[in-house]
C-alpha cells in the first residue's frame, strides 16, 4: 500500500473537566491527528503527545517537525507491505514514539480495512466488549474527590482510579476507602515520588489497591524494583516502558507487576503486542492507558485492550467523560459492566465527523 499524502492537524479541545496530575492542570487538549492518503481513501490517526513535555520529552510540536522533517519523506510515495517495512523505516530515528506511532497506527487501520476487518479482529483480538475505568484527576477537597467517584460510580465505572501527589495520598486514599471499602481502586502518582518516600508509600498497603502506578521517576527500574521489595501493593510501569525491552528489564529486574501498554508511548501497535506477549509469557496482566484521546486514538485503544493478556480494566472511558461533542460517530459510550463494546465495522471502526474536525482545527499540513 502507497501513502500518497499525509495531512497533519491539530485541533483545539475543551475538556469537559480540568484534569489535575502531578504534572498540572489540563483544560483544554490539542490533538494532532493524522490522515493517510491511500489510494483516494482517508485513513485517521491520533498522536497523544501533550502541549508540554511533561508526561514524556515529546510534544505537539516536535511530533509536528518529527513527522514533517524526518518520518514522513520516508514513507510517502512508497510501497509499504506491512509494518514491519514502516518500522524499518522509522528505526533511524531515536525515539519520538508518540509521532511514531500516529502513522503506525493510521496505517494499520489501513491494513485493516484493506483485510475487511475490524481493528481489533486484525489485530488478534478475542473480546466484543473491553472493561474499562476512569481515572480522577487531583481535587481540590476530599468532598470533591468523593462526589467525583460516587458520580462515575453512578455511571456504571467499575474500577476507579485516582492520581495522587505528595500531600494528597494516604488520606485521600484512606477517605475513599471509609466511604467505599469494596471498590476497585488504584492510584497513581506520575512519578511524583522517590524512593525515600518507600516507609510513607508502605501505608497505602492497607487500603488494598488493585496497583500503585509509576510512583517513581520514568528511567528508574532500579528504584522501582528496591520499592517494590518493600510494597505489598503491586507496582503498575507506565512511563517507565518504552518498548519491548524496557518490558524485559523491567520484568527482570522485579520492578513491577502489572503493565500499563499505552500504543502511542511505545511507538504504536506492533511494539504494544511484543510487550503483551513479554508480559504474558511472564504472568503479567497488562492494561491500556490513555492520554485523553478523541474517539480515533480510543478506537485504537479499544482495538488493542480485545488482545488476551489485557487482564485489567483500561483507561478507555467513554466519549462523554472527555468532551461535549466527540469527533467520531457512533461516540464511545458505556455499557453493561462497565464495558465499551468494540467496533464492528471494519478498519477503525469509527466515523470521523469531518465538519467538526474542520471547525476544530487550529493549524493544518499536508506533506507530500
Ligand atoms: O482517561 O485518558 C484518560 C486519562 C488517563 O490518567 C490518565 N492519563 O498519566 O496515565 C496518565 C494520564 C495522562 C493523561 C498523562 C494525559 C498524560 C496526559
Amino acid at each position: 500500500m502507497k501513502i500518497d499524502a499525509v495531512e497533519l492537524r491539530v485541533l483545539k479541545m475543551r475538556l469537559l473537566k480540568p484534569f489535575r496530575t502531578s504534572f498540572g492542570v489540563q483544560q483544554d487538549r490539542y490533538p494532532l491527528l493524522v490522515r493517510l492518503d491511500i489510494d483516494g481513501h482517508s485513513h485517521w490517526g491520533e498522536c497523544v503527545a501533550g502541549e508540554g513535555p511533561w508526561y514524556s520529552y515529546e510534544t505537539v510540536e516536535t511530533a509536528w517537525q518529527i513527522l514533517k522533517g524526518y518520518l514522513l519523506p520516508g514513507v510517502i510515495g512508497r510501497d509499504l507491505a506491512n509494518v514491519d517495512e514502516l518500522e524499518t523505516l522509522f528505526a533511524p530515528v531515536r525515539g519520538h514514539h508518540m509521532a511514531k506511532a500516529s502513522i503506525e497506527m493510521a496505517f494499520t487501520g489501513a491494513l485493516a480495512e484493506h483485510a475487511r476487518k475490524p481493528l481489533a479482529q486484525y489485530l488478534g483480538g478475542v473480546r466484543d466488549r473491553v472493561e474499562t475505568g476512569v481515572s480522577i484527576g487531583i481535587q481540590a477537597t476530599v468532598d470533591e474527590l468523593l462526589d467525583s467517584i460516587g458520580s462515575h460510580l453512578a455511571e456504571g465505572y467499575r474500577r476507579i482510579k485516582v492520581k495522587i501527589e505528595p500531600g494528597w495520598d494516604v488520606m485521600a486514599i484512606g477517605a475513599i476507602r471509609e466511604k467505599y471499602p469494596e471498590i476497585t481502586l488504584m492510584a497513581d502518582a506520575n512519578s511524583a515520588y522517590s524512593l525515600d518516600d518507600a516507609a510513607h508509600l508502605a501505608q497505602l498497603d492497607r487500603f488494598g489497591l488493585l496497583m500503585l502506578e509509576q510512583p517513581l521517576a520514568a528511567g528508574d527500574l532500579v528504584d522501582h524494583a528496591a520499592l517494590q521489595r518493600q510494597l505489598r501493593t503491586p507496582i503498575c510501569l507506565d512511563e517507565s516502558i518504552e518498548s519491548a525491552r524496557d518490558a524485559r528489564q523491567a520484568l527482570q529486574l522485579g520492578a513491577c507487576r502489572v503493565i500499563n501498554i499505552k500504543p502511542g508511548r511505545v511507538g504504536g501497535f506492533a511494539e504494544s503486542r511484543r510487550i503483551h506477549d513479554i508480559a504474558g509469557n511472564a504472568g503479567v496482566p497488562v492494561w491500556c492507558g490513555g492520554m485523553l484521546e478523541t474517539g480515533i486514538g480510543r478506537a485504537c485503544n479499544v482495538a488493542l485492550a480485545t488482545l488476551p493478556n489485557f487482564r485489567l480494566p483500561g483507561d478507555i472511558s467513554a466519549s462523554g467523560r472527555y468532551w461535549a461533542e466527540d469527533i467520531v460517530e457512533p461516540p464511545f459510550v458505556l455499557q453493561r459492566g462497565g464495558t465499551i463494546p468494540v467496533p464492528t465495522r471494519w478498519g477503525i471502526g469509527v466515523r470521523v465527523k469531518v465538519d467538526l474536525v474542520e471547525r476544530l482545527t487550529v493549524r493544518r499540513e499536508t506533506v507530500r
